[in-house]
């Protein structure tokens, strides 16, 4: 079965040539065909995030043979395991002694490369499920939309749409594998996921219940998507980038039917040619046509003007290698990314389509969308966790207003552990969180760290160590209860958090805290809540509030 299911996935090329010629094929590690399948399955689902379908590297390691047959199979067992300090996170608690035995003989053999997909295949694989004509003109359901959170399962291959208000949840939706991130068209009618394995979903939020209204498939692997946002283009377009093969499309909004396919191989700045620069976080401006798209390997930010599909324009703009995520300072008109495996975050300024800075921080920052504080000492700032570093950093964002602190690392402080992911904050909050999900320690895994951001004025601030992890009450459980991804509710007077176990048989929940008094609201646990990880709120996504 899992042979049959790796081939659908994604029909990877994953089986199965059973060896292979060259001086080192003696001391290759050999797998049968069925194990080589499972073993690229979960290659593809676990590792090809960081280290890339050709294991080239990026956030994480280059894991080609010249490097891993020098580790050996048992270095490489040990550190599937238990995971390392730079950031690699420990499997023992979800995979078995066989499966990380065989992955490490499968890292030991030359990468394949997944076949191509191009527009014609993406048209093909295009279901449209209602047409617009057929859909409600208006709103047909009494919930609250605006806070509703969309839910990735993980494991389920689901999202589900949490009614924020009642805290009940309104559906479960079928998606693709492992939905990376939910956002919300610029009207606030549809929800957009994108699954891992590259499949996209329309969601629309007018029908009783959460409906899906069409499907296509952007590639086999992806992680980003946006809408078009700027006047007169709302819910009009729609843009998927993919890990592979690397390009990005642009689809029709409302049906997402693909228009155009845009290849991002090329050269990285440093001149060198990579056959595989995949599109990492993409965000819609609102004051302008145009989306931010930030390709990974090359360090090449694109600035996509989508008002002449046919004529397309894009301005590109050298950062530097490894873009991830990232989010919009307060003002909308500088998009910070990390560039992670460089340890700087790139600023770009989208009003001239220039890069404003290039700001060197400690080790792999990470900062989902970040968070906008007005700091008590050095006014609009921007703040990211990391996952190679215990600290939560603020960076200057007010040329205009504060032009000594711009685009500077004007403080940094101290998180709970390293292997952060995520730090979040309100408009209306008084408070600035960050997780550390990924720490090996299951206590720092299940802690997160919360500031007064008026005590950000005093020389050594402290902070608050909340275990969300056993506010969850979930006992004992084989996985490690990761406690991932603050998102605050529409009025910003709760955060979500979701207590991750990282294992489908296993309970997670999700824990909302009230963000005044930092005590649990509720608790949200469900057995339809399988790995809950990312929580997107319609209101904040669609106007970028964090
Ligand atoms: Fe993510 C955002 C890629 C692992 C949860 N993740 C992003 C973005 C990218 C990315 C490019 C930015 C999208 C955007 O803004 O347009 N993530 C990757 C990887 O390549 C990586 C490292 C490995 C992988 O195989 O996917 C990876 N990410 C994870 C996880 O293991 C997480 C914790 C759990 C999961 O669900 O897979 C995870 N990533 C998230 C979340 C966001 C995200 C929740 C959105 C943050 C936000 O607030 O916008």
């Amino acid at each position: 079965k899992l042979v049959r299911n790796t081939l659908m996935l994604a029909a990877l090329p994953l089986a199965v040539s059973a060896a292979f010629t060259g001086s080192a094929a003696a001391q290759t590690p050999n797998l049968s065909a069925e194990d080589k399948a499972e073993a690229g399955k979960l290659y593809f689902e676990r590792c090809a995030g960081c280290h890339g379908m050709l294991r080239k590297g990026a956030t994480g390691k280059n894991l080609e043979p010249a490097n891993t047959a020098k580790l050996g199979t048992s270095r490489l067992e040990k550190i599937l395991s238990y995971g390392t300090e730079g950031g690699m996170p420990n499997f023992d608690d979800i995979l078995s002694k066989k499966q990380i035995s065989n992955l490490a003989a499968y890292l030991q053999m030359p990468a394949e490369a997944p076949p191509e997909y191009g527009l014609k295949q993406m048209k093909a694989d295009w279901k449209l499920v209602v047409p617009v004509k057929d859909r409600p003109t208006k709103k047909m359901n009494n919930v609250n939309i605006e806070n509703v959170f969309s839910v990735t399962l993980r494991d389920s291959g689901e999202v589900a749409l949490i009614d924020g208000d009642t805290k009940q949840i309104w559906g479960i939706v079928k998606t693709g594998y492992a939905v990376h991130i939910s956002r919300v068209s610029a009207s606030g009618r549809y929800m957009h996921v994108i699954g891992r394995d590259g499949r996209y979903d329309l969601i629309d939020m007018w029908t009783e219940k959460p409906t899906t209204v069409a499907t296509m498939k952007s590639g086999y692997e992806a992680r980003s998507i946006d809408t078009s946002k700027y006047k007169g283009f709302e819910d009009k377009y729609a843009i998927v980038g993919a890990y592979w093969p690397p390009h990005y499309a642009v689809l029709d909004g409302e049906t997402l039917e693909p228009l155009k396919v845009v290849s991002t191989r090329g050269q990285t700045v440093d001149g060198e040619y990579h056959p595989e620069p995949r599109v990492a976080s993409i965000v819609a401006s609102h004051d302008k046509p145009e989306w931010v798209v930030n390709v990974k390997e090359t360090g090449m930010i694109k600035l996509v003007d989508y008002s002449d599909l046919a004529n397309l324009k894009e301005t590109t703009i050298n950062s530097a290698k490894f873009l991830h995520d990232g989010g919009w300072d307060s003002s909308k008109r500088y998009f910070l990314v990390a560039a992670n495996a460089s340890n700087k975050i790139a600023a770009v300024d989208t009003k001239t389509g220039k890069l404003a800075a290039l700001v060197d921080t400690a080790k792999i920052p990470h900062p989902g969308r970040g968070a906008n504080i007005n700091h008590p000492k050095y006014g609009k700032v921007w703040a990211t966790s990391h996952l190679g570093a215990d600290v939560i950093t603020f960076i200057g964002t007010d040329p205009e207003g504060n032009k000594d602190y711009a685009w500077k690392v004007v403080q940094e402080v101290k998180n709970h552990g390293a292997n952060s992911l995520f730090v979040k904050s309100h408009p209306k909050s008084k408070n600035i969180w960050a997780d550390a999900p990924l720490n090996p320690d299951p206590k720092l895994a299940g802690s997160v760290t919360v500031y007064t951001i008026a005590d950000l004025a005093n020389p050594d601030p402290k902070p608050e160590v909340i275990d969300i992890a056993a506010a969850a009450n979930l006992g004992k459980t084989k996985g490690l209860q990761r406690v991932v991804h603050g998102e605050y509710n529409k009025d910003g007077d709760e955060i979500w958090f979701s207590v991750w176990t990282g294992n489908k048989t296993e309970p997670s929940a999700i824990v909302v805290m009230d963000d005044k008094t930092r005590k649990v609201k509720t608790v949200i646990k469900d057995k339809r809540l399988v790995t809950p990880t990312g929580k997107f709120n319609v209101y904040n996504t669609q106007h970028d509030i964090y």
